[in-house]
């Protein structure tokens, strides 16, 4: 297998939705390797690939991708006939990266303790990288409310793919709260053609059907 081959590391019940999801933006071929939890996802040969023993993870070019966000922004940079990443000396590139690291990190952090009901104590606001669950949804919400269509305007980049998600994911879950930007980015978002492909793909692998 050449090294331009890309093998997908997922399970269709995880992040590695997001990763199928910008995959199918981008119409390239991969192939999916799919690691049950548990053991499997800990083996020797899989630890090799991410020592974290999670997924997602990507192989292209002789190189492993771990992490969503990255992952998502690798791929927008490797394919830039897709379209799905501003160029390097475009201003926007800057917005970009503040919504894309923003999600990955304080968003992601604050969801997950606040699912866990691990929340700091508010007196530790400035301590935390997202200050509060409030405060980062508050900003969330403004990334949302800005997307005319999309967070850079009319682009739809990787980072729609990445914060999208956590908004799509967060209101199915319930983990973030309903408000109207969110409902309508993430209703703009679940339209994409590329959205649904990915969806019916890993909700085929979920029922057993592939
Ligand atoms: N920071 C990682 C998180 C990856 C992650 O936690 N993946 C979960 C599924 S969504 C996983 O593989 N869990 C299995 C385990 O840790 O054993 C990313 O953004 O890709």
């Amino acid at each position: 297998m050449s090294d331009h081959h890309m093998v997908f590391h997922t399970h269709p019940m995880s992040r590695g939705r997001i990763v199928r999801w910008l995959l199918e933006e981008l119409a390239v071929p991969y192939r999916t390797v799919v690691h049950a939890y548990g053991q499997a996802m800990k083996s020797p040969q899989y630890l090799a690939i991410n020592p974290m023993g999670k997924v997602p993870a990507i192989e292209h070019r002789g190189v492993v991708v771990t992490e969503t966000a990255a992952i998502c922004a690798y791929l927008a940079d490797a394919f830039p006939q897709a379209g799905l990443a501003p160029a390097l000396d475009d201003p926007l590139r800057g917005t970009y990266y503040r919504w894309l690291f923003f999600a990955a990190g304080p968003v992601e952090a604050a969801v997950s303790a606040k699912a866990l009901d691990q929340l700091p104590p508010a007196e530790k606001a400035g301590f935390v990288g997202y200050g509060s669950y409030d405060l980062a949804m508050d900003a969330l919400e403004q990334a949302a409310a800005s997307a005319a269509p999309w967070l850079l305007g009319e682009q739809f980049t990787a980072a729609d793919v990445y914060v999208g998600s956590q908004v799509d994911f967060g209101l199915a879950f319930k983990s973030i709260p309903e408000r109207p930007a969110f409902a309508a980015w993430a209703q703009r978002l679940r339209e994409r053609q590329a959205y649904q492909r990915a969806k019916a793909l890993d909700d085929a692998l979920v029922a057993g059907t592939d």
